[in-house]
């Protein structure tokens, strides 16, 4: 075992620290803590946990008498530190990565810009619909390798990936690998498209001929995986045709494979709004049709499956207004699909943090779609010019998240859409997407609710 006796340096104690440490100390490694941050909660977690650390920042003498580095997700995978370590000689590695070393079990793996969470939470409702034993995790929130005793060779893990931790995988080998799409994000991390994408393909890079590759091929960037897998290709689409895979016959969601087509369910039955939703769906299925599931089994999971929170959830309908909780839109991408899955009038609340991303297109297009714009965060000013410039005359800057809900709930119409669908990262607000989605939701039913 890679971590026995090891001496190894874990940076960022979040959720994916956690879980390294804990389970490097289970192996018998010792462990020490790094983490830029340095607060009372944190210092009173370590101390109950027995953890030496250094908070408030770090530097090259906590590499002293490491022999393994472990990086978590939010820390970048060229931060200097970590160079550092390489140029000794010094093993880097992250949670995700010594969970792919030592497990057991087959791993099917969701990627993609966008509705990666909803698809890695479906994909795993379709899996045990045909009775396999599926453990879900990953950046969905869920740390897998404190989990690892659990699994067995003839289980299922279903990871939501993210390119953060795709990176850090030294052989990211998925049975099943589904990308979703792939749209400029993480530029600020990744420094270009170039880049994002090839990450994005290890997803399906690694694998052997018996693998399947589940790729969306209305997307030109995720079309353009084919060519660089070794695994067998089920393509899903609604725009395009699809020989050998998912796709929408006479409305309904298809699979076309050998044989003749298998009508699995009317796309009317989807139950999570948005075309985006639809093609997330025939990721699952195609998911579900590689690891053998029956067609009928497959339509039941879909018809059960309840959005999962912070993603086009539904917080209650308030003077005839419906409110939707979308705060896991950090991308102008996100936003898009969020703004396409509505044909009523839209009062849009967006703005954060900009993680590197051009502006205008976003701007543009909330004018043309929405009825009234409220921005927030760091963005809020520049979002707010230029909406305005694009055309849009009800576009108004809140000062916090409160002002925002007032605001909001001041323009909206019986029979409008309220949506908080930021297109910006939480941070520069909140502590992340979670935060920033349970303290809207809790906004409006404070402000609005009975
Ligand atoms: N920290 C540092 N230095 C840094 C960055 C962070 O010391 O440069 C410290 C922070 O002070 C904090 C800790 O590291 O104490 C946080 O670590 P982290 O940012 O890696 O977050 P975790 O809580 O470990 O959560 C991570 C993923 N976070 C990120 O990728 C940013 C979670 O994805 C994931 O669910 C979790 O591991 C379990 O696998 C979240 C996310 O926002 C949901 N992901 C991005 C996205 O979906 O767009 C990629």
């Amino acid at each position: 075992m890679i971590e026995t006796g090891r001496h190894a340096l874990v940076i960022g104690y979040g959720r994916s620290g956690r879980a390294a440490a804990a389970f490097i100390r289970r192996r018998g490694g010792t462990v020490r803590v790094v983490d830029r941050a340095d607060t009372p909660e944190l210092r009173a977690e370590l101390e109950r946990a027995g953890i030496a650390a250094g908070l408030g920042g770090y530097g090259a003498q906590d590499l002293d008498g490491t022999d393994l580095v472990v990086v978590s997700p939010g820390v970048p995978w060229d931060e200097p530190l970590v160079e550092t370590a390489r140029q000794r000689g010094i093993e880097v590695t992250s949670e995700i990565d010594l969970f792919f070393r030592s497990c057991p079990s087959r791993i099917a793996g969701i990627t993609g810009t966008n509705g990666k969470t909803t698809t890695t939470a479906l994909t795993a409702e379709v899996l045990r619909a045909g009775d396999l034993r599926v453990m879900r995790g990953g950046n969905i929130g869920e740390p897998v390798l404190d989990r690892l005793d659990q699994l067995g060779p003839e289980d299922w893990v279903v990871l939501e990936l993210s390119s953060f931790q795709l990176e850090s995988i030294s052989r990211p080998h998925l049975r099943i690998g589904a990308i979703l799409n792939i749209t400029p994000d993480h530029l600020d991390r990744h420094k270009s498209f170039e880049r994002y994408v090839e990450i994005k393909t290890r997803a399906v890079a690694f694998m052997e001929p018996g693998d399947h590759a589940v790729l969306n091929l209305d997307d030109p960037a995720c079309a353009a995986m084919r060519s660089h897998t070794p695994g067998k290709v089920i393509g899903f689409g609604i725009h395009v045709p699809v020989d050998h895979g998912i796709r929408l016959s006479e409305g309904w969601v298809t699979i076309a494979d050998t044989g003749s087509p298998r009508p699995v369910l009317p796309a009317a039955d989807v139950p999570l709004p948005g075309e985006h939703n639809l093609s997330n769906v025939m990721a699952a299925i195609g998911a579900g049709h590689a690891a053998g599931v029956d067609v009928e089994r497959m339509a039941d999971a879909v018809r059960r499956f309840k959005a999962v929170e912070h993603r086009l959830e539904l917080v209650g309908s308030f003077n005839g207004a419906r409110w939707y909780n979308d705060s896991k839109a950090t991308n102008p991408d996100s936003t898009y699909k969020a703004l396409a899955a509505f044909r009523e009038p839209i009062i849009l609340i967006a703005g954060g943090r900009n993680k590197g991303i051009d502006v205008e297109p976003l701007a543009q297009i909330i004018a043309s779609r929405v009825t009234a714009l409220v921005t927030m965060g760091e963005m809020g000013e520049e979002l707010a010019r230029r909406v305005r410039d694009a055309g849009l005359d009800r576009v108004e800057r809140a000062a916090d998240l409160n002002d925002a809900v007032r605001k909001a709930a001041a323009l909206a119409r019986p029979g409008s859409v309220v949506l908080l669908s930021p297109a910006f990262t939480s941070y520069d607000m909140f502590s992340d997407y979670e935060d920033r989605g349970r303290r809207f939701k809790a906004t409006v039913l404070a402000e609005l609710g009975q």
